[in-house]
């Protein structure tokens, strides 16, 4: 019944071993605990299997790395094999693989081969809304077998923007179908083995409740909001015209003086800002009453099996008591779709009343392609728990247990910091998009932009500073032009970089190429960038609007401006040198790209496709040509 991968299961009678089994040492690279989760089952798997040593640890703390070489203990078969799960940050690695990163990265040890005899294989995680999915473990999968150490498996890659437990649950079952079988196990076919995979995400979650007399755990309980907020909220404004565009951005300033100083230091234009959003009274409300939750109850998670929780499980990420509400406010994502464990628990408890819908959630739970798009266009239908519990009013309640396995643990959201620190030390601004989706006849609010839209000066927010280390930074080099490319909100990071500019009186070019709908409606910072175009901090702006129609424009975009202005555009390229900055949503910063090849070619006369995108990627590499965008 468990929606963990359906992984092979040993044939009755059969023990693994016509060759000694190997040391496993699971490493994981992880930004929010995702590559930790997949580590741990992979882990948990392998001991289930009999796999005698079995190590789960952060990349940088592996003892090859700390020993320079691997050192191989027999001849023969395989004696050591290491699963890597990492995911990538902007192309970068995380921080907890940054030595190994740097260590593999070095050619001079190409010769040496540190890891031969070892076995690797390599699963990776990631967002195919970045330009580079897939960058690190790609890298590491790369270089691993060019050192010397020898492919156990084909690469697997997860993708957050659409199915990733999916991606894992597949990769995992193959994995684990092959390894077996190399290990002299014969293992009974996948489909059979669905109710018995060793690893259930409840195992070992023991939810206790606390009594209502222990007063001094329920002032801990209450503090731990107080305790998580690290800045406060000053100014909450509106950047569009909301009458005229029905949408909504928002200027939020941050008063940051309660970070630690070393975040406050970290912090430079182009930097992310990440805040953890908070789900607002009424959803809580009403997913307790679905759920039936007791709001003021206060809990306490214990993890029996010690530490073999799913790191992405609300049960582990709640630490000491923890009021219901708390759970419900702060730790669950509560616009997340319903999980397939929430199906699967729905389904047990539909088992004997309703066996159509128990054969219809069951079926939404199975890996393989048929079963993914089953829930696939399922949660098109149900984005939410509450509703799936609108959608199907058969489905009651859920034990806390059950519910904090089930539900989807709220993750920070990121926005690109709108302010320069030398203009503003104390704080940090964002330009926040407020989404809304109009599907199924319902609106869903954006959780984290409608959070802050929501929220007023004074309001306390859980938030901290994720550094871009340096991928969207300006030129060290003042003399360098620079080309800012934007639409929308993506001007945030530009207006920070301005900030910083003027501040530090940089006397290179600036060209500024700004997209927006209509200059009357979301033309946002308007004032401010023609202020710039005066005291000459700006160059030259570059706008255009891509719903416009009464002026009798057409349709513009940004790398219509572009192309339009090929000459000027190649020439701070090729002879000055200018720095290129893009970011916006979507599919702009691909197609400026594509717009700037063909420049390539009719001005500065490349032959052909190929030798235009080598010269872009050489751009990226050198750092001349920098992207920040999201789906
Ligand atoms: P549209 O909404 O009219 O399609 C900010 O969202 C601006 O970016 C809008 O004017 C939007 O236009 C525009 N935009 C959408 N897709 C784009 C793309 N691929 N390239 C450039 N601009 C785009």
């Amino acid at each position: 019944r468990s929606p963990a991968p359906q992984v092979p299961v040993l044939a009755e009678g059969v023990k693994l071993g016509s060759l000694p089994l190997p040391k496993l040492t699971v490493l994981f690279g992880t930004e929010t605990g995702t590559s930790q989760d997949y580590a741990t089952q992979l882990a948990s798997q392998a001991r289930a299997y009999g796999f005698p040593e079995v190590t789960v640890m952060d990349i940088d703390k592996w003892p090859v790395l700390q020993a320079g070489k691997y050192s191989a203990t027999s001849e023969g078969a395989p004696n050591e094999m290491v699963v890597f799960v990492t995911a990538t940050y902007n192309g970068l690695p995380p921080e907890n693989a940054e030595k190994f990163s740097a260590f593999i990265s070095d050619e001079s040890k190409d010769s040496g081969l540190p890891f031969k005899r070892l076995s690797f294989a390599v699963f990776g995680v990631g967002n195919s809304n970045w330009r580079t999915f897939g960058a690190f473990p790609n890298k590491i999968d790369t270089r691993m077998a060019e050192l010397g150490a020898d492919r156990l498996f084909a690469i697997g890659q997860g993708d957050a923007d659409k199915d990733i437990d999916h991606d894992f649950a597949e990769w995992n079952t193959r994995f684990w179908g092959y390894v077996l079988q190399l290990f002299g196990a014969t293992v009974m076919p996948q489909e059979s083995t669905g109710s018995n995979a060793p690893v259930s995400i409840t195992d070992g979650v023991v939810v206790e409740y606390l009594p209502m007399s222990e007063s001094e755990q329920w002032e801990r309980a209450n503090q731990r909001k107080k305790q998580d907020c690290v800045v406060k909220l000053t100014v909450n404004k509106e950047l569009q015209d909301i009458a005229k565009s029905g949408r909504s951005t928002r200027h939020i300033e941050l008063d940051i003086l309660s970070l630690p100083k070393a975040d406050k230091d970290r912090y430079q234009a182009g930097d992310h800002f990440e805040i953890w959003p908070e789900n607002d009274a009424f959803t809580v409300e009403s997913v307790a009453l679905g759920f039936g939750l007791v709001l003021d109850a206060v809990f306490e998670v214990k993890d029996a099996n010690n530490g073999s929780l799913s790191s992405r499980s609300l049960a582990k990420n709640i630490k000491g008591p923890c009021r219901v509400r708390d759970a419900l406010t702060l730790y669950a994502d509560l616009r997340s779709p319903p999980s397939r464990y929430m199906l699967s628990c729905f389904a047990d408890q539909l088992a004997g009343s309703h066996p159509d819908i128990e054969a219809q959630f069951r079926e939404l739970v199975q890996t393989g392609p048929e079963g993914k798009a089953k829930y696939e266009a399922f949660i098109e239908k149900n984005r939410t728990p509450l509703d799936l519990q609108r959608n199907f009013p058969m489905v009651k309640e859920m034990a806390l247990k059950d519910f904090l396995c089930a539900v989807t643990v709220m993750a920070p959201r990121r926005y690109s910091i709108a302010c320069s620190p030398l203009k503003h030390p104390e704080s940090v601004h964002l330009a926040v998009g407020v989404v809304e989706d109009h599907v199924n006849n319902r609106t869903y609010p954006g959780l984290c932009s409608g959070f802050l839209s929501h929220s007023k000066p004074d309001t306390l927010l859980r938030a901290n500073v994720k550094s871009a280390k340096e991928t969207f930074a300006l030129p060290k080099d003042d003399t360098a032009p620079v080309i800012m490319i934007s639409a929308g909100t993506g001007l945030a990071p530009f207006r920070g970089f301005l900030e910083e500019r003027q501040a530090r009186s940089v006397q290179s070019d600036t060209y500024v190429f700004f997209g927006c709908r209509h200059p009357d409606q979301d033309f946002i910072y308007r004032s401010e960038l023609e202020d710039y175009v005066k005291d000459g901090t700006i160059t030259k702006v570059f706008t255009c609007f891509s719903r416009n129609s009464e002026s009798g424009d057409p349709k513009r975009y940004v790398q219509h401006h572009i192309l339009a202005n090929s000459t000027l555009f190649w020439k701070l390229i090729k002879e000055e040198g200018a720095h290129v900055y893009i970011c916006g949503a979507g599919n702009m910063a691909r197609d400026v790209r594509r717009v700037f090849e063909l420049i390539c070619q009719s001005v500065g006369d490349m032959k052909n496709d190929n030798e235009a995108c080598a010269y872009v990627e050489r751009l990226i590499e050198t750092g001349k040509w920098c992207e920040d965008v999201w789906g």
